[in-house]
């Protein structure tokens, strides 16, 4: 009889080196920062230590991205292209490596890092190095690169934010200087040992790593002509402040509060999936979660019966563990914030709910949360948890819906289940959303434009719109 086996993913395939230097002009060199330590969500245990750039070393990266500028986008487009095939290509080799490495340094599941995360990483690559040549076709008249790009990463998709930020910069002509968040700096390193193994000219792609101050090295840096950021709405406030003085151009990808909206006539059993892919992938670290479920009232008691039954059957723990649905919380500073968000639904009368779940002892750790009885007032229906918490909502009329569903400062994505193609259109029209999904939810794609209207940011990244953000037109 078959017996369920976990089947853990091997961490042997990743080559953990013991401290990590910068990146800078194609060399790993040491930082003048103290160091710091990367660690294992799931298991608290140290995996490495990594060097912070103090801004001396910031600056020295810039210099070399500006020196590497003039050779870079002196290429021909097609020559470009070259190298980011083969950095697509050494990705898809790679892919399990990095993976595991993303995991380790994550806690995401490794189902999603090799089946999600990795597959989109290349698919950047090799999307962006097609365009390297034929952006006189784009239709931005003649294109010109903007020079030296900082860009500034968040934790959530550490190697594919990474590949939503370095692969339209590379293919339009700029250099770059890429600061990881300090929680998940690894799989940046091993991106910068691709850009070696890919023979990039040095200075092309620098890495720079360590805290907030880092970030803020980089974006201040006057000879950083775009700045990219993806984080919190906070932080990008700090850094459109800072840009604001300057000629720098600017694209920021913030939080979201999305709605995934299901009707009455909506097919339940898929609604139910979309609904836990919506906020339950990644443990709902993602901008665009569909952490607000607002559910028609006439089928809130059959959605919410068969929403609970399938939370009973996720799986929590051991993000290495192919089987696993729910891995780590990212840190110790995210776990907190969940929980107090978490606690205050409940101290403002939302009921709360959790399949029963066995949290592993060690780790950050927070079990997939329902909440129901939630009125738009209160904060876990106004405020980015960036958490496996989903707060439902209800209404009635199409109208209520999509009044409830842009009631936010936040625009990034919203998600409608229907059968109804009219409505779908109908509710796409009057979302105030960046990305508005039918009958499906989490969807990316390197062809799809992405960013957000209001306090989402401003910008798009991927698609055709993603090379604007980085060219002269
Ligand atoms: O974000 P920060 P945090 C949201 C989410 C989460 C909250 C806090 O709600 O709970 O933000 O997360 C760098 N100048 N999102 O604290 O601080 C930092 O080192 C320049 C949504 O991790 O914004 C890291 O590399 N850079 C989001 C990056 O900014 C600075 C993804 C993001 O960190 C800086 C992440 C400064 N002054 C969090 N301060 C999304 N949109 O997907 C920090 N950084």
């Amino acid at each position: 009889m078959f017996e369920y086996a976990p089947a853990p993913e091997s961490r042997d395939v990743v080559d953990l080196k013991s401290s990590y230097g910068l990146f800078i002009n194609g060399e790993f060199v040491d930082g003048s920062g103290p160091s710091f330590k990367t660690v294992n969500p799931a298991t608290e245990e140290t995996l490495a230590e990594v060097a912070t750039a103090s801004s001396d070393d910031v600056d020295r990266a810039v210099q070399a991205a500006r020196k590497a500028f003039g050779v870079w986008s002196a290429l021909p487009g097609a020559e470009r292209a070259k190298y980011l095939f083969r950095i697509a290509r050494i990705i898809q080799e790679r892919a399990r490596e990095l993976a595991v490495l993303e995991t380790l340094d994550n806690g995401k599941p490794v189902r999603e890092s090799r089946d999600v995360d990795l597959p989109l990483v290349a698919a950047h690559f090799f999307y962006y190095a097609g365009w390297a040549d034929k952006l006189e076709y784009a239709g931005f008249g003649t294109p010109k690169p903007l020079g030296v790009a900082g860009q500034v990463i968040p934790w959530n998709f550490p190697l594919l934010m990474l590949a939503w930020k370095i692969a339209p910069a590379l293919a339009c002509g700029n250099t770059v200087v890429l600061k990881p968040a300090e929680t998940t700096p690894l799989t940046a390193l091993a991106f910068a040992d691709i850009c070696r193994q890919a023979d990039l000219p040095p200075g092309v792609v620098n890495i720079v790593t360590g805290a907030g101050e880092t970030g803020a090295a980089v974006v201040a840096h006057p000879d950083v002509d775009k700045v990219a950021f993806t984080g919190s709405t906070e932080v990008g406030r700090i850094i459109a402040r800072t840009v604001a003085d300057t000629g720098k151009k600017l694209t920021l990808e913030l939080g979201g509060k999305a709605a995934n909206i299901v009707f009455d006539d909506a097919a339940i059993d898929q609604a139910v999936e979309g609904i836990v892919n919506g906020i339950f992938f990644n443990q709902g670290h993602v901008c665009c979660a569909g952490s607000r479920l607002l559910v028609q009232e006439s089928v809130q008691e059959e959605l919410l019966a068969a929403l609970k039954r399938r939370l009973g059957t996720l799986r929590l723990g051991d993000p290495l563990d192919k089987n696993t649905d729910i891995g780590a919380i990212n840190s110790a500073d995210q776990l907190a914030k969940i929980r107090q968000l978490s606690d205050l639904g409940e101290t403002e009368g939302a009921e709360r709910w959790s399949p029963a779940c066995e949290l592993p002892e060690r780790g950050y750790w927070f079990p997939p949360t329902l909440f129901t009885g939630v009125a738009q007032s209160h904060s876990i229906a106004r405020e980015e948890i960036f958490g496996p918490v989903l707060s439902v909502l209800t209404f009635r009329t199409p109208a209520e819906a999509v009044e409830k569903a842009n009631n936010t400062p936040y625009g990034l994505s919203a998600g409608v289940w229907t059968e109804k193609g009219s409505r779908i259109l109908w509710m796409a029209d009057r979302l105030r959303a960046g990305v508005v999904w039918a009958n499906t939810f989490n969807k990316f794609d390197p062809t799809s434009p992405f960013g957000g209207y209001k306090e989402s940011g401003y910008g798009r990244e991927g698609g055709r719109h993603g090379l604007e953000a980085y060219l002269d037109v």
